[in-house]
């Protein structure tokens, strides 16, 4: 059985952890099968949007910790520099955006990589757990980055240190994700987001993703030099012009993403 599944359809790249009885726990093969996924993602015109999700009652459970426990398993010098961090790298470097739709539990790296994603929407159903520290570890795989940055210093040191579940509620209050859905309606409500963003100006998404990137890292000054040179670029695009003219119409744009 595929620890991944990739099908596309309406330029929308659908990648589904597909490790059920271990709640979609990462091994090293799964973990390298997601990142050639992610480059096929990249690579391939046709996608628009990429949308992240579980198959059965999970998410992801993170690390498979019995891997772990394998003295011929992959070992910790590489989990991080070969699996995770070139998972995490690929996401936010991919200029298309990507959906994470947590449809259970996301625990440990599995959380860390939807909240590192563009929009994480979640089922009500769902939770999300740092679970690093009941294991002795700390939040990898951008925990420590991006979730002060989504839900503020106090809320992000206390979940990561209590290591509690949080609910999809919760997530949702707390900034940690996007939205959340009931459950009878989040696989449709979430791939809509995915459909809707796949229909959007390709290039202008691309480059609104390049700027949330660097609004961290930039000063001031230097982030409102980039929104000016990303403008300018935007606003040679087709799709751009086809916009404004479709406003100005009063008919509905058709883009085509150049
Ligand atoms: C699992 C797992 C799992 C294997 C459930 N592995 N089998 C980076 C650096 C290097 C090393 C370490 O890792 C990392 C990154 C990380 O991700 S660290 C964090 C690793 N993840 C965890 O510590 C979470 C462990 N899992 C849990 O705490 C629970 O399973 C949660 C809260 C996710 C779900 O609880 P339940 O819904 O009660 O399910 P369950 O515990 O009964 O699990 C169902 C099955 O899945 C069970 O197998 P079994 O054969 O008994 O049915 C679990 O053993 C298996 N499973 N997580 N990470």
């Amino acid at each position: 059985m595929e620890s991944i599944l990739f099908h596309i359809e309406e330029g929308v790249a659908e990648i589904t952890f597909n490790r059920p009885d271990k709640l979609n726990a990462f091994n090293r093969e799964m973990a390298l099968l997601l990142q050639s996924k992610l480059d096929e993602c990249a690579s391939l015109h046709e996608v628009h949007c990429v949308y992240i999700t579980g198959a059965g009652k999970a998410f992801s459970a993170g690390q498979d910790l019995s891997e772990i426990a394998d003295a011929n398993g992959p070992g910790m010098d590489k989990i991080l520099s070969e699996h995770y961090n070139p998972i995490i790298t690929k996401i936010r470097h991919l200029p298309k955006p990507v959906v994470a739709a947590v449809n259970g539990v996301a625990a440990g790296a599995g959380a860390n990589i939807a909240l590192c994603c563009d929009v994480a929407v979640a089922a009500e159903s769902a939770s999300f757990i740092q679970a690093f520290s009941k294991i002795g570890l700390i939040p990898d795989s951008g925990g420590t980055y991006f979730l002060p940055r989504l839900v503020g210093w106090q809320k992000a040191s206390a979940f990561a240190m209590l290591g509690e579940k949080i609910s999809a509620e919760d997530a949702e209050r707390t900034g940690m994700i996007y939205k959340y859905f009931p459950d009878n309606e989040f696989k449709q409500e979430a791939y809509q987001i995915a459909i809707t963003l796949a229909k959007l100006p390709a290039k202008a998404l691309a480059f609104t993703k390049h700027a949330f990137n660097n609004s961290f890292i930039n000063t001031f000054e230097e982030q409102l030099l980039l929104e000016d040179a990303l403008q300018q670029l935007a606003s040679q695009t087709y799709d751009y012009k086809e916009g404004v003219k479709a406003f100005l119409e009063k008919r509905n744009p058709v883009f085509n993403g150049e």
